[in-house]
C-alpha cells in the first residue's frame, strides 16, 4: 500500500549510474503545473571522468503563447546522500527557454529497457506532493515491452499518480525541423 508521502517514495536500490546513461525516450509523461515539454522528448545522460553526470536533452514546446520548436536543454546532477536521487539543474540552450532546479529521483530501471522518473517540486503541509513531473522513460521510441508494462502500472501506483500519465508522441519533430537555438 501506498502512503503518498514524499518522504516515503521508494527509489531504485543499488542504482548504477554508469548503467543509466545513454539514451532514453519519453514515452510517458505525467505533468507538473505550468507544462514545459510536450512531447519528442529525448534524454541523453552522460557521465563525465568525474563520475558526475550530465544530460541533453530535447523536446518539442509552444513558448510565448504560439511559437513551436525543439528546445535545446542541459542539464547538471548534484549527487545526495541516496544514489538514485539527484538535484538537477537545468536551463535551455537558448535564453528564453525554461530554467530550473528540481529533483530527479530514479524509481526503478532495469537498464536496457526502462526507467521511472520522479520529481516532487512542492511537498504539501501533509508531506504529499502538490506538484509533480514523472517521466517513463524507454530505451525504446516505439514504447515499452508488454512485459515492462506491469511493472511500470505498479511504479504508477506506488508514486500516486496512477492514471496521471499521457502517452509522449516521438512523430520526428526534433529530427527534422523546428531547432532554432542549436
Ligand atoms: O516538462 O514541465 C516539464 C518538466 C520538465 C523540466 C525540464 C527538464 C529539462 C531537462 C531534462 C533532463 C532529463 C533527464
Amino acid at each position: 500500500a501506498q502512503d503518498c508521502q514524499v518522504a516515503n517514495i521508494q527509489v531504485m536500490q543499488n542504482f548504477d549510474r554508469t548503467r543509466y546513461a545513454g539514451t532514453w525516450y519519453a514515452v510517458g509523461k505525467k505533468d507538473p503545473e505550468g507544462l514545459f515539454l510536450l512531447d519528442n522528448i529525448v534524454a541523453n545522460l552522460n557521465i563525465g571522468e568525474d563520475g558526475k553526470m550530465t544530460a541533453t536533452a530535447e523536446g518539442r514546446v509552444i513558448i510565448l503563447n504560439n511559437w513551436e520548436m525543439c528546445a535545446h536543454m542541459l542539464a547538471t546532477f548534484e549527487d545526495t546522500p541516496d544514489p538514485a536521487k539527484f538535484k538537477m539543474k537545468y536551463w535551455g540552450a537558448a535564453a528564453y527557454l525554461q530554467t530550473g532546479n528540481d529533483d530527479h529521483w530514479v524509481i526503478d530501471t532495469d537498464y536496457d529497457n526502462y526507467a521511472v522518473h520522479y520529481s516532487c517540486r512542492l511537498v504539501d503541509s501533509d508531506g504529499t506532493c502538490l506538484d509533480s513531473y514523472s517521466f517513463i522513460f524507454s530505451r525504446h521510441p516505439t514504447g515499452l515491452r508488454p512485459e515492462d508494462q506491469a511493472i511500470v502500472t505498479q511504479r504508477k501506483t506506488e508514486l500516486c499518480l496512477l492514471g496521471k500519465y499521457r502517452r509522449v508522441p516521438h512523430s520526428g519533430f526534433c529530427q527534422n525541423s523546428g531547432s532554432v537555438d542549436q
